[in-house]
């Protein structure tokens, strides 16, 4: 796995091991419902998203001042250089600080100061995409947008995230055409838990660039049809399709379905933290258990630079 890579579907704040998790806990006076981290990682057992978004916004709540959150995305460019990545795209929840009493600012500024470190220490390019909460409401976005405007210069486009059962991509059309309207290109997650129809949604009404997992595209032939025509990118992140019993068993994973259907899907660790492993982790759990050849690792990794914000120039530079 030492070829170079791209990692395009990561929550920051799903990065934050258990043992930073602690020290900023001690550090900030917050209160933490767990002895030690050995207590903390015992807890990472999820039946559903929802259980395991429960304990990722607790653990947040420990990120106070610029500094860990610069702390935070830090260490995960020390992760991910040492994966061979060398272009990531990373989402961040403003809203889930926002709501207690950190300034919009903070996360922005520490957030953005790791990555031009990342870039002078490794020469690793970075995109930051802003994600809004979808179990809050489309007005509670647009405050959030409002708060974002003095910083688009620093925000690269706009993704959803959180709950997605009962909160379908249609409740933040009007949301996601404002953000066309700035210019802020679009991903969403859709098709984790919930149906295709919510990934024709996030195409069709917030003109999704990108499909975050998609992985229940499988579901409606027309969709998978639509998806491959048009190669929009699926960033699937396997390990927390496991953690989060979207799957019984890597195994019966439909990650190589989507290659053969000549889908533009690649793998992503998305909360790394939580789900037990980094890119390559995640690649190597893969391997093993779906028993990919050389042709489809490369070509996973081929996809990954597709489905890049990287220009053209950059996209070739890397081939
Ligand atoms: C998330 Cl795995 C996943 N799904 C939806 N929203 C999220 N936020 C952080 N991780
Ligand atoms: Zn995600």
């Amino acid at each position: 796995m030492a070829l170079p890579k791209t990692e395009l579907h990561l929550h920051i704040e799903g990065s934050l091991e258990p043992e930073m998790m602690f020290a900023l806990a001690q550090k900030n006076g917050v209160a933490l419902p767990y002895a030690d981290v050995d207590a903390v990682r015992a807890a990472y057992q999820f039946d559903s998203l929802q259980s395991f978004l429960d304990l990722y916004y607790a653990g947040a709540s420990v990120l106070i001042t610029e500094q860990d959150f610069y702390d935070l995305t830090w260490a995960y460019v020390l992760r991910a250089h040492a994966d061979n990545i060398v272009h990531t795209e990373i989402f961040y929840d403003p809203q889930t600080h926002t709501a207690r009493g950190i300034a919009f600012a903070v996360p922005l500024a520490g957030i953005r100061r790791a990555l031009a470190d990342a870039f002078t220490q490794f020469g690793m390019t970075s995109k930051l995409i802003l994600c809004f909460l979808r179990h809050l409401s489309e007005a509670d976005g647009f405050a959030t947008l409002e708060q974002a405007m003095p910083y688009l210069a620093q925000i690269d486009g706009v993704g959803l995230d959180s709950s997605e059962l009962g909160h379908p991509p249609s409740k933040f059309a009007a949301l996601f055409a404002r953000c066309a309207e700035l210019g802020l290109p679009a991903v969403a997650h859709a098709g984790e838990e919930g149906p295709a129809a919510y990934i024709w949604e996030a195409l069709d009404l917030l003109k999704s660039t990108r499909i975050d997992h998609g992985v229940r595209c499988t579901e409606d032939a027309a969709l998978v049809a639509r998806l491959a025509a048009d190669r929009v990118p699926l960033t699937v992140c396997p390990l927390s399709n496991l953690k989060l019993c979207v799957v019984d068993d890597l195994a019966a994973h439909n990650l190589r379905t989507l290659l053969n259907a000549g889908l533009c899907a690649m793998v992503n660790s998305d909360d790394p933290a939580y789900f037990g492993g980094y890119l390559n982790t995640n690649l190597l759990a893969c391997r093993a258990a779906l028993d990919l050849n050389k042709a489809e690792i490369v070509q996973l990794i081929l996809n990954s630079f597709e489905a890049s914000w990287l220009s053209a120039e950059q996209k070739a530079a890397w081939q």
